[in-house]
C-alpha cells in the first residue's frame, strides 16, 4: 500500500530558468525536484565533464600515494582487502587490476559474509599474514578497524586505509594513511563517492602528472561505475560522471568478465543503462557474496580468460536464480505467518522471525515485505540462539534511530535510516518488538510509504522526441530516479497477456488518445481492472529501439480512479490498532463495528463479483466506498474467522474467496467481534 505524492515546482520559475539554461521547461521543471534551482547548478549537473576534486585534497592521500609507491619500488607484497557486495567486490578489482598494472605483487582479501561478516577481522589478519603480506590495503572497509589495524602493526605490516563509511569516532585506526572523505577533518567537496569511486580517486593520486584523467576514465571507469551503481549512492557530480563515462565503456567492453555478465544477464543487443545494470547486474555479483565466496566474483572482473569469464557468470546467474528462488520461499513463509500472527504485522515496525531463513537473504526479503506492507521491517533468523536481522525502512522513518533506541536488547547494531543490520538473543525478540513499536508509536506521526509521481501528464503530450528530450537527465539512480508520471482516469478498452502470460499490455484511452501500457510481471489473473473500468497510472517512459523508434510506457503502479490513500491509511490504522493491541475504546469500537446491514453487504458484493482479485481497495470501491477502509478490513477479518470466505495472498496478489458454506454462522461466534464488543458491557446486538 502506497500514497502516491505527486511533487510541486514553481512552474513560473521553471519557465524562467528553461529560458536562461536553453531547455525545455519540463526538463526544468524536474530538475528543480530533483533540487536543483539555479541555472548554475543544473549546468554543473548535466555536464558531462564535473571536473574531479584535486585527489589530494583527500585528508592522508599524499601518504598513501607515497606508502604504496615505496611498496612497489621495494617490490613489497601488497593484500586487497575488500567485501563481498558488488560495491567491495569493483573496489578489489579495480586496485587489484591497477596495481597488476603498475608491476605489483599483489593479492586480495575479502571476508566470507555467512562466516565473517563485513569487515577486517583477526583471523584474516593472520591469514594475510602468514600469506606474507607487507602492505594491506582496505577497499571500501577499514576505517571501524582500530583493533586489526594494531594487530596487523604488531605482526610487522602496514595498513592504508580507503572507505567511504561514516568514522564513528573522531580517532582514526594507526593506519599509515586513512583515505576517507568523510573525516570531520577531510577539506574535500564532494563527500558522496562509494568505495570503488575512493579507489578511483587513489589511481588519480598516484598517476598524478603520468596518465591524464581521460585516460585513466577509459581504463578504468566500466569497474568504477559497476560499484557505484551497486552501492546506491546519489548519481551526482562525480559519481554522476563516473557511471555516464563508464555505461559507455561498458556498451563495448574490453573486459571479458563485463562482457560475460552482460551476456548471462540477457541485455545483449539491448540499450545498457543505470537501472538495467542495478536491476541484473549487480545482483549477479552480489549473488556470489549472498550464497558463496565472493572471490570468483573479483576474479571475475580481472581475468583475461574469456571461457573462465563465461563459466564463474554462469555460475554466478545461477546463484542469482537460487537467491531468487530462496527469496520467494522467505517471503512466502512470512505471508503465512501473518495468518498465524496478525498482530505483528498490524504493528506499526514488523519484526517477523524464524530458525531457517538464509542469512544472505533477508534483507532482499525485508525490502519486498516492505513494499507489501508500506511500512518498515526487520526480518530475523536464527542459528541456535542467536539471531541475526536485517531491516528496511519507509521514507521518513529513521530505521537505524529506531534501532539504536532499543539497542539494550541487542547484541549489535548498525546501519543507515533505510536500511540496518543487527544481531538478537532469541529471548530478547517479544522484548525488541515491544520496544521498538513503542518507540515508532512515541513519535508523532508513523511515515507512509510514497510512491512519488514528478507530474501529471497528458497521454496526448507523449510521443518519441518528448522522450528524447527527457534522455538528458540519464543516467537515473539514487539522488535522480527515473522521472514518473501519472497518467489519471484513463479509461481501460483492453488488457492482454504477453509471454505466456507473464506480462500485460493495456490498452487504454482518455480524450481521445490510446496508449498502450505494458505491465511487466503481472499475470492477466493477478490484474484487478478490466475493459471498461476507469483507473490512474504510474508510468515511466522510455524509447523502444526497434523499428526506429516508438513509445514505450511502463506501469509503475495502478489503482483505482481518484482513491485518496491518505484518507485510506488512516482509517487502517485505526483498523490495525485494534488487531494490534486486540483492545477497543469507545471510540475505535465505534468506528470499526459494523451493522448487519453492512455485513450483508460486504458479503453480497463478493458472492455477486465471484470473488473478489486484487486486493481490499479493489473491494472498498466496488462497494462504492461506502463503509471505511479501516471498518472493511475488519469484516473481512470476522468472515474469514467464521470461515464464510478465504484469502489468498502472495507477493502479487491478494485474492478474496467466498467459501461454500452451510448452515446458519452468529456473528459473534467471531472472535474479533468479541475483544471490539469487551469495551461495551452491552454486548453488540
Ligand atoms: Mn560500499
Amino acid at each position: 500500500m502506497k500514497n502516491w505524492l505527486v511533487a510541486s515546482a514553481d512552474r513560473k520559475a521553471a519557465e524562467m530558468l528553461s529560458a536562461q539554461c536553453g531547455l525545455p521547461p519540463f526538463i526544468v521543471y524536474i530538475l528543480m525536484i530533483r533540487g536543483f534551482n539555479t541555472k548554475e547548478s543544473i549546468m554543473e549537473f548535466l555536464s558531462d565533464d564535473t571536473g574531479f576534486e584535486n585527489p589530494f585534497d583527500a585528508v592522508d592521500m599524499d601518504k598513501a600515494v607515497e606508502r604504496i609507491n615505496r611498496a612497489l619500488d621495494n617490490y613489497e607484497k601488497i593484500c586487497v582487502y575488500g567485501d563481498y557486495d558488488a560495491d567491495g567486490v569493483s573496489s578489489t578489482a579495480l586496485l587489484c587490476t591497477y596495481l597488476e598494472t603498475v608491476g605489483a605483487d599483489v593479492f586480495y582479501y575479502i571476508p566470507s559474509r555467512e562466516n565473517e561478516g563485513y569487515g577486517m577481522n583477526d583471523d584474516a589478519v593472520r591469514k594475510i599474514h602468514e600469506k606474507g603480506a607487507d602492505l594491506i590495503i582496505t577497499v571500501d572497509n577499514g576505517i571501524a578497524a582500530h583493533k586489526q589495524v594494531d594487530l596487523a602493526n604488531e605482526l610487522g605490516m602496514d595498513v592504508v586505509i580507503t572507505d567511504h563509511h561514516k568514522p564513528v569516532s573522531e580517532e582514526m585506526p594507526n593506519a599509515v594513511a586513512v583515505v576517507d572523505l568523510h573525516r570531520t577533518d577531510c577539506p574535500s567537496k564532494f563527500k558522496e563517492l562509494s568505495g570503488v569511486g575512493v579507489v578511483l580517486k587513489l589511481i588519480f593520486a598516484m598517476e598524478q602528472g603520468q596518465m591524464d584523467k581521460e585516460e585513466i576514465l577509459d581504463n578504468y571507469c566500466d569497474i568504477a561505475a559497476i560499484g557505484t551503481i551497486g552501492d546506491i549512492v546519489p548519481l551526482r557530480g562525480e559519481n554522476r560522471t563516473i557511471v555516464k563515462h563508464g555505461l559507455n565503456l561498458i556498451r563495448n567492453s574490453q573486459r571479458y568478465g563485463i562482457n560475460a555478465l552482460i551476456e548471462a544477464s540477457s541485455l545483449s543487443g539491448k540499450k545498457i543503462t543505470a537501472g538495467s545494470l542495478a536491476f541484473s547486474v549487480v545482483p549477479r555479483i552480489n549473488a556470489g557474496g549472498r550464497l558463496g565466496e565472493s572471490f570468483e566474483t573479483v576474479n571475475l572482473l580481472m581475468t583475461d580468460d574469456m571461457q573462465e569469464a563465461e563459466e564463474i557468470a554462469k555460475e554466478l546467474s545461477q546463484d542469482n536464480n537460487k537467491r531468487q528462488s530462496i527469496e520467494k520461499e522467505i517471503i512466502d513463509e512470512i505471508l503465512k505467518e501473518q495468518e498465524k500472527r496478525p498482530g505483528i504485522f498490524a504493528m506499526p515496525v514488523i519484526v517477523v522471525e524464524s530458525d531457517n531463513w538464509h542469512q544472505g537473504v533477508i534483507g532482499i526479503a525485508a525490502a519486498r515485505i516492505k513494499e507489501l506492507f508500506g511500512k518498515p521491517v526487520i526480518v530475523i533468523t536464527f542459528e541456535g540462539d542467536t539471531g541475526k536481522g536485517s531491516g528496511r525502512s519507509v521514507a521518513g522513518f529513521s530505521l537505524c534511530d529506531a534501532v539504536f533506541a532499543c539497542s539494550e536488547y541487542l547484541t549489535h547494531c548498525g546501519g543507515h535510516p533505510m536500511a540496518v543490520g543487527l544481531g538478537i538473543k532469541r529471548e530478547q525478540v517479544e522484548n525488541f518488538r515491544e520496544a521498538i513499536n513503542q518507540y515508532a508509536l512515541s513519535l508523532d506521526e508513523m511515515p507512509m510509504d510514497t510512491l512519488n509521481i514528478d507530474c501529471k501528464l497528458n497521454p496526448a503530450g507523449i510521443n518519441v522526441n518528448f522522450i528524447r528530450q527527457l534522455q538528458v537527465l540519464e543516467p537515473y539512480g539514487a539522488g535522480n530516479p527515473t522521472p514518473v508520471f501519472g497518467l489519471y482516469s484513463m479509461r481501460i478498452v483492453d488488457v492482454k497477456s504477453l509471454s505466456e502470460n507473464k506480462h500485460l499490455r493495456i490498452t487504454a484511452e482518455k480524450n481521445g488518445t490510446r496508449v498502450n501500457i505494458m505491465k511487466f510481471f503481472t499475470a492477466k489473473e493477478d490484474f484487478p481492472f478490466k475493459r471498461g473500468d476507469v483507473a490512474d497510472f504510474a508510468v515511466k517512459l522510455d524509447i523502444s529501439e526497434f523499428s526506429g523508434g516508438s513509445v514505450s510506457i511502463i506501469a509503475v503502479d495502478v489503482r483505482p480512479e481518484n482513491l485518496d490513500y491518505s484518507e485510506l491509511i488512516k482509517s487502517y490504522r485505526i483498523y490495525e490498532n485494534f488487531v494490534a493491541s486486540q483492545k477497543a475504546d469507545d471510540n475505535t469500537f465505534s468506528y470499526l463495528m459494523p451493522t448487519r446491514e453492512e455485513f450483508a453487504k460486504v458479503y453480497r458484493y463478493i458472492r455477486e463479483a465471484g470473488g473478489v482479485f486484487g486486493g481490499k481497495e479493489i473491494l472498498y470501491c466496488g462497494l462504492g466506498k461506502c463503509i471505511t477502509f479501516g471498518k472493511l478490513c475488519l469484516i473481512l477479518d470476522v468472515m474469514k474467522e467464521l470461515n464464510l470466505i478465504s484469502i489468498e495472498r502472495s507477493d502479487k496478489s491478494e485474492r478474496i474467496y467466498l467459501n461454500s458454506i452451510q448452515g446458519k454462522v452468529n456473528l459473534s461466534d467471531s472472535l474479533s467481534i468479541k475483544r471490539l464488543s469487551e469495551v461495551r458491557s452491552d454486548g453488540w446486538t
